[in-house]
């Protein structure tokens, strides 16, 4: 609700503590109230974002390879991959996917057993090798948050960064004046 209300530009509804059922009626209901512009892309599984038309999947690197998935998903729908290094980054090339995840860039508590913290560094040269659009993902707030798109990313996730503060629509309003520009060119 908090993020439909705050016109965040992409809700990616991962929901791992869940039950599947409930993943599905969450989808179900944040498709039902989203605005017109916002996407919605569903994590890990193919099955729910094909039967409620959501606008896309994000897999990682222990899901469904991408090659596969992209066989079963209408043309328009977008599919997102995870990647953790520069290798899997140049192996994403070459993949049928829209855009590559990257992180976690900073040290996270909302993924269990996350890759190690890759830094602004790296994040840089994966924006610089990539071909594909780059969204950053981990440990990002608000404050690093103009770092990161600076360092050439398309956009960037924040869970903890938008709902451990006790703000979040004010959080929400000020991420999104970075990201909108960044996200529309
Ligand atoms: N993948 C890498 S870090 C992460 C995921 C799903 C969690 C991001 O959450 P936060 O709270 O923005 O660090
Ligand atoms: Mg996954």
């Amino acid at each position: 609700k908090i993020l439909i209300e705050g016109n965040v530009p992409i809700i990616q509804v991962r929901a791992k503590q869940i039950l599947q059922k409930e993943r599905f009626e969450l989808g179900a209901n944040i498709i039902a109230e989203r605005k017109k512009n916002q996407l919605v892309i569903m994590n890990d599984r193919l099955d729910f974002p094909l039967l409620l038309n959501a606008d896309g999947v994000h897999l990682g690197q222990s899901d469904l390879p991408p090659v596969t998935a992209r066989k079963l998903l209408t043309p328009s729908m977008l599919l997102g991959y995870s990647t953790h290094n520069l290798e899997q980054v140049k192996e994403a090339q070459s993949l049928p996917v829209d855009y590559l995840g990257f992180g976690p860039i900073f040290e996270t508590k909302t993924k269990d057993h996350a890759d190690s913290a890759v830094g602004i560094d790296l994040l840089h040269k994966a924006c610089k090798l990539s071909f594909k659009p780059i969204v950053a993902i981990g440990g990002i707030d608000i404050d690093s948050l103009s770092d990161v798109i600076a360092a050439g990313a398309k956009s960037a996730v924040m869970i903890s960064g938008i709902f451990d503060h006790d703000n979040p629509a004010k959080i929400i309003a000020r991420a999104n004046a970075i990201i909108y520009p960044t996200i529309s060119s």
